[in-house]
């Protein structure tokens, strides 16, 4: 594949209600997307950084700034065997995972599109439809968080996430359980206790959740194992998880039970195969966590999703939870048994709608190749932050 050109856009898309996590409340999202041609075919990736650096160390301006000024001038103009060359092209970029990721996930699509295949099965994947959970934000109460999970419930998805932090917590969780006894029900801290909580993270263990989710520091394994020791609760390290050595050693040091796996936390689609592959060899669930993303990014979570360890339902749901209206066709739909359905068309399988990202984006810059010069940059930048 020779790689012509590469485009990085950035959108301003609002979700449709505020989320709520430990680090914070995001509704205006500012979601970047990065377009690849490859031999005169396009394809699509996203970068899955929050605006703040307050889920791990990447922003938006970060993943800009790395993608402009060191990994896409590294690529265009390259003639590459395949997407997976990508992670050692950029291997002199330390960290950045969620930026590389935007580019090495598009020129799958590319090379899935090239093979005439579907991304999933490019991948490997081998399930037909994926098991579909949500992930519910942190509420002013406990019972406007049951009437949220009752409504979850009835929509069809097969497992619950509660976003806690400290004094949010088991009065919640209590109140959840005591009216749904038997749901498939977990927690996600996203960091926000300490090893010497553990007495507090115990009373957890009463409430049967399937698992606690990144309790402690984000880049901290080795706590994670001691208070494994101390729980009943599986653990599930997210945050701490940056690449699949991580994966390793998490697993060897007994830190967690189950993996969130995160196409864009990982590096992209090779390092999270690789992950992937390393659960399985050490009977370690996974699943697939979620960014917030647009239609663009949940398309590459679908598809990673039917990899045959992804056996837990995934933060991957319907486009029409986030977005009033998704940028791609057809949006990403639930089942009423919880699930989505492995799409069939080639690459992604879904279609940018590209008349709905013109007026939300707020800036855009192509480094293309013309024969015999040095890649090339043009941009337009308008930037209107709220
Ligand atoms: O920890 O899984 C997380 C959203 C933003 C940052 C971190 C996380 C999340 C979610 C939402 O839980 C998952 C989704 O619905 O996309
Ligand atoms: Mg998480």
């Amino acid at each position: 594949m020779r790689i012509e050109s590469i485009t990085l856009r950035e959108l301003q898309m609002r979700l449709r209600q505020p989320f709520e996590t430990s680090f914070g409340i995001t509704q205006a999202r500012r979601v970047l997307l990065v377009e690849a041609v490859a031999d005169g075919v396009s394809g699509w990736g996203e970068v899955t950084t929050g605006e703040a650096p307050f889920y791990n160390s990447e922003t938006t301006d970060t993943a800009w700034h790395i993608l402009s000024d060191f990994a896409i001038p590294q690529l265009v103009g390259k003639d590459i065997s395949a997407a997976s060359d990508v992670p050692d092209l950029l291997a002199r970029i330390r960290g950045h995972q969620m930026a590389k990721s935007g580019i090495e996930n598009a020129l799958w699509d590319i090379e899935a599109q090239q093979k005439q295949l579907p991304l999933s099965k490019l991948l490997g994947g081998e399930l037909e439809e994926i098991a579909c959970g949500v992930s519910l934000g942190i509420r002013e109460n406990p019972q406007l968080l049951v009437d949220k999970v009752a409504e979850e419930l009835a929509n069809g998805y097969r497992r619950i996430k509660l976003k806690i932090k400290p004094g949010k917590d088991l009065a919640y969780v209590a109140a959840v359980r005591k009216q749904f006894p038997t749901i498939a029900l977990s927690v996600d801290a996203n960091s926000a206790y300490e090893l010497s909580d553990a007495g507090h993270l115990r009373a957890l263990d009463q409430f049967d959740l399937l698992m606690i989710e990144q309790p402690l520091q984000w880049d901290d394994i080795y706590s994670h194992a001691k208070l494994q020791k101390c729980l009943n609760t599986a653990i599930c390290l997210d945050e701490c998880i940056s690449h699949s050595r991580h994966a390793q050693a998490a697993i060897e040091m007994g830190a967690c039970r189950i993996i969130n796996l995160k196409l864009g936390r990982v590096g992209g689609h090779s390092e999270a195969r690789r992950t992937h592959d390393i659960c399985s060899k050490h009977s370690i669930p996974v699943w697939c966590g979620g960014m917030l993303e647009s239609g663009v990014g949940r398309a590459h979570n679908v598809a990673m999703s039917t990899l045959p360890n992804f056996v837990l339902p995934g933060d991957v749901s319907a486009s029409n939870r986030y977005w009033e209206e998704d940028i791609i066709d057809p949006e990403v739909n639930v089942t009423v048994r919880g699930t989505i359905q492995r799409p069939t068309a080639l690459g992604i399988g879904y279609a940018v709608k590209r008349d709905l990202i013109d007026r939300p984006t707020c800036r855009n810059r192509t480094w293309m190749v013309t024969i015999g010069h040095p890649p090339r940059a043009r941009s337009k930048t308008r930037i209107t932050y709220p």
